[in-house]
């Protein structure tokens, strides 16, 4: 399995309609994709999905990009593929944080590795316990008559029932009405959480998170800055909703802190923020060991990040909330095929061989920046 090639490119796929989070609106997806081609003639691939440039988080589309084609692309060929904590120790060496760039190649490398012994990608990974998972959808119209058409289309089509509302943006008074709105709406048939992506303060979110909790809402993501744990501490010892990280509880030691400081009951995985698969299960086995809840988490993939979650989460029974892999839902089109099976509110983890989706390359074609 020697590693003769690695490609990375950037794709933008646009959105279904405006996504808008507390930080900005996004109407396009910007993704690297990632080819390593094997001496065997076998190609995995892998992504590193971004949302709005930096906004999310420090890694941009054009940096995953270089970090891959200057320092981890050319470290890797001539090296064995399965050997990859040995290579995953070895980026370390080269190259600090940059966790989405490295997620994206360790995936790449997880799908060829699968593909040439023929087994899906969770068999690598310890083997499925899932195959399925309850699968929630974003509101983010911004505006509460367009969120409940578009949840009631959800239910009608059996597409979702786990709804997270993004807030954050507005007023937070007229946030909490958005969301009472469409809680009242939806009670009964579905279950509604909210994403603040970071958007308050401490004083904001003590006044407001109960008030959530009053109109029904089960869970809340990331209501304070990433880095204060303290706030996420006092505000998961409020009774009330479910106070679940995010943006703070990236690697395997943000979660550790999380349980060790009692800043959340949930934690959100994703394998980009994690650095990669293996990371994911071991930032699951430290909040199993904590004590905390887990949800499977998304950056808004294509199907090619989509499955390679759905791999990594299909293994991982802590994962008790659900998951939000909708993100080829959201796009216009995929470049995959074939594309993510989806029914009765839940994803279908695919099969393999490696994740079970290969690129198209006339899709790959159309969507992908020019260099
Ligand atoms: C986030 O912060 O959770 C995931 C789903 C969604 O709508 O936005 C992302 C990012
Ligand atoms: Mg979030």
């Amino acid at each position: 399995m020697e590693i003769a090639a690695v490609e990375a490119c950037i794709v933008d796929i646009p959105t279904i309609r405006a996504h808008k989070l507390a930080f900005g609106s996004i109407s396009q997806q910007s993704y690297v994709i990632v080819q390593i081609h094997l001496a065997n003639g076998v190609v995995g691939i892998g992504e590193a999905a971004t949302i709005g440039g930096p906004s999310w988080s420090e890694e941009t589309p054009e940096g995953i990009k270089h970090i891959i084609e200057a320092y981890l692309g050319p470290a890797l060929v001539g090296r064995q593929a399965q050997d990859i904590e040995g290579l995953l120790a070895l980026f370390e060496k080269l190259c600090k944080g940059n966790w989405f760039a490295k997620a994206a190649v360790e995936m790449a490398l997880i799908d060829a590795v699968a593909r040439t012994l023929e087994v899906p990608a969770y068999q690598l990974l310890g083997g499925k316990v899932h195959d399925s998972l309850p699968l929630a959808w974003t509101l983010a119209t911004g505006d509460p008559a367009r969120d409940i058409e578009e949840a009631e289309r959800m239910l009608a089509e059996r597409r979702h029932r786990i709804f997270k509302i993004k807030i954050g943006a507005q007023e937070p008074r007229h946030d909490v009405a958005r969301v009472a709105a469409i809680a009242k709406a939806v009670a009964g048939r579905a279950s509604v959480q909210v994403d603040v992506n970071q958007g308050w303060d401490e004083v904001t979110a003590r006044k407001y998170v109960p008030q959530l909790g009053d109109a029904g809402v089960a869970l809340v993501e990331q209501p304070v800055a990433r880095w204060n744990l303290d706030a996420m501490a006092r505000l998961a010892a409020q009774p009330g909703p479910i106070i679940m990280a995010d943006e703070g509880a990236c690697s395997p030691r943000d979660v550790y802190e999380h349980g060790r400081r009692n800043a959340a009951q949930a934690i959100a995985l994703k394998v980009t923020k994690a650095g990669g698969l293996l990371n994911t299960r071991r930032a699951a086995a430290v909040a199993e060991a904590a004590g905390l809840a887990c949800y499977g988490g998304c950056m808004l993939e294509t199907s090619v990040g989509t499955a390679a979650s759905a791999h990594v989460f299909a293994t991982i029974p802590g994962i008790t909330l659900g998951c939000e892999l909708f993100g080829p839902r959201l796009l216009v089109d995929d470049i995959t095929v074939p594309t993510i099976e989806y029914g009765d509110f839940s994803i279908r983890i695919p099969d393999g061989p490696g994740f079970g989706v290969r690129l198209d390359p006339d899709k790959l074609a159309r969507y992908r920046r020019a260099a």
